[in-house]
């Protein structure tokens, strides 16, 4: 009997997402981001990025941008994301997405771009600084995710309308040109897991890495003592009562990471600490917190003892990102009218 040629495979999803090296990694884009990244790598295609392109929108020391950009690599392994299942790279390994992003900024109207909230705030913040490519992040970004024909994109709250502008951007292409980019989705946390992580010393600002007051943010990397003392120290307010409401956003903040790390929710955390005080639930918070990032804290140190294996695996991801990009960049040349090379 003639043999049935096996169904074709249903094509895997494609994720990307992407983080820049500015810093070593806040709890904030761990829960937030990265700690969401390994358990994708089962059942999609998944690139993981280190962003060093954005990076430069902001002054960056050249020494530190380097350190930095390596160390980035090494905690998006040591969060679980493994070389052998994903596509790990850096940004400006492939030229594609620079490339990419000059098509898709001529397909962006510079009125949505001046109404990005991260822009007039990264704006107001480096005053001195407001240069062309803090105005274009978004198309860059744009063409990070729509190079690869992404479907999903795991990130945090504050990234959702970058996510809407690229959505913008790729239907308008498509609307000229006739279907070329997939029209991505935003995977965004739900608020009780860990969306938005807010500073532990102003709970209305989001925890970011470049906040110059080390104390309202905690390090991935942060020593035991160091995480403890930070919870210890957190801003919350004088009602005493583990719960969430107006006026009591410290300790809400404070119960959203508890909660990504025990899994309980918002009423069991209530009831667990009725009648006790904020220092004992401040503590069990620190405690819980380092717990949880050891096994990060111990495979990044070994990973950082292994420069020349970062070096292979991040060599290996740009090839494997840039085999994939160039079909996308090919394609969008094609449509605008580009001469073939
Ligand atoms: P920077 O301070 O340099 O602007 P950042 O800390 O805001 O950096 P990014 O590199 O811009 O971090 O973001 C990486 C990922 O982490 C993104 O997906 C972002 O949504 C997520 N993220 C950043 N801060 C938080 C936060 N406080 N809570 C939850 N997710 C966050
Ligand atoms: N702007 C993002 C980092 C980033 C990104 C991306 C995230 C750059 N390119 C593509 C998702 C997809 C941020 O987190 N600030």
């Amino acid at each position: 009997m003639e043999q049935t040629p096996a169904a074709p495979r249903e094509r895997r999803k494609i994720i990307f997402s992407a983080i820049q090296p500015t810093g070593v990694f806040t709890l904030g884009n761990y829960i937030g981001a990265v700690r969401n990244w390994p358990p994708l790598q089962k059942d999609y295609d998944c690139l993981y990025c280190v962003a060093d392109l954005h990076a430069i929108t902001v002054r960056q020391d050249p020494a530190t941008l380097r350190r930095n950009t390596l160390e980035a690599y090494a905690l998006l392994m040591a969060c679980g994301l493994d070389p052998e299942k994903s596509i790990l790279f850096i940004q400006s390994h492939n030229p594609d997405h620079a490339q990419g992003a000059w098509v898709l900024n001529c397909y962006t109207q510079f009125g949505e771009l001046s109404r990005m909230t991260q822009f007039k705030d990264k704006s107001a913040r480096y005053a001195d600084n407001i240069n062309a490519g803090l105005f274009t992040y978004p198309t860059l970004m744009a063409a990070d995710i729509l190079l690869y024909q992404t479907n999903f994109v795991p990130v945090g709250e504050d990234q959702r309308q970058h996510l809407e502008i690229t959505r913008d951007i790729a239907g308008r292409f498509n609307g000229v040109y006739g279907p070329t980019l997939t029209v991505p989705e935003a995977f965004i946390p739900k608020a009780e897991k860990g969306a938005r992580i807010m500073s532990l010393q102003d709970p209305t600002r989001k925890m970011s890495k470049s906040d110059p007051n080390p104390k309202g943010l905690v390090s991935i990397l942060d020593e035991p003592g160091v995480i403890l003392k930070k919870f210890r120290s957190a801003v919350t307010d004088s009602e005493a009562r583990v719960a969430a409401g107006p006026g009591k956003e410290g300790i809400a903040n404070l119960m959203g990471i508890y909660s990504v790390f025990t899994g309980k929710d918002f009423a069991a955390i209530q009831e667990e600490f009725a009648g006790k005080g904020y220092g004992d639930f401040k503590t069990a918070v620190g405690e819980t917190v380092i717990q949880a990032l050891e096994p990060v804290q111990r495979r990044y140190k070994e990973l950082m003892a292994d420069k020349a294996y970062l070096e292979d695996c991040y060599r290996r991801g740009a090839q494997q990102a840039a085999r994939l990009s160039h079909r996308t960049l090919e394609k969008m040349y094609k449509r605008v009218g580009f001469l073939h090379a």
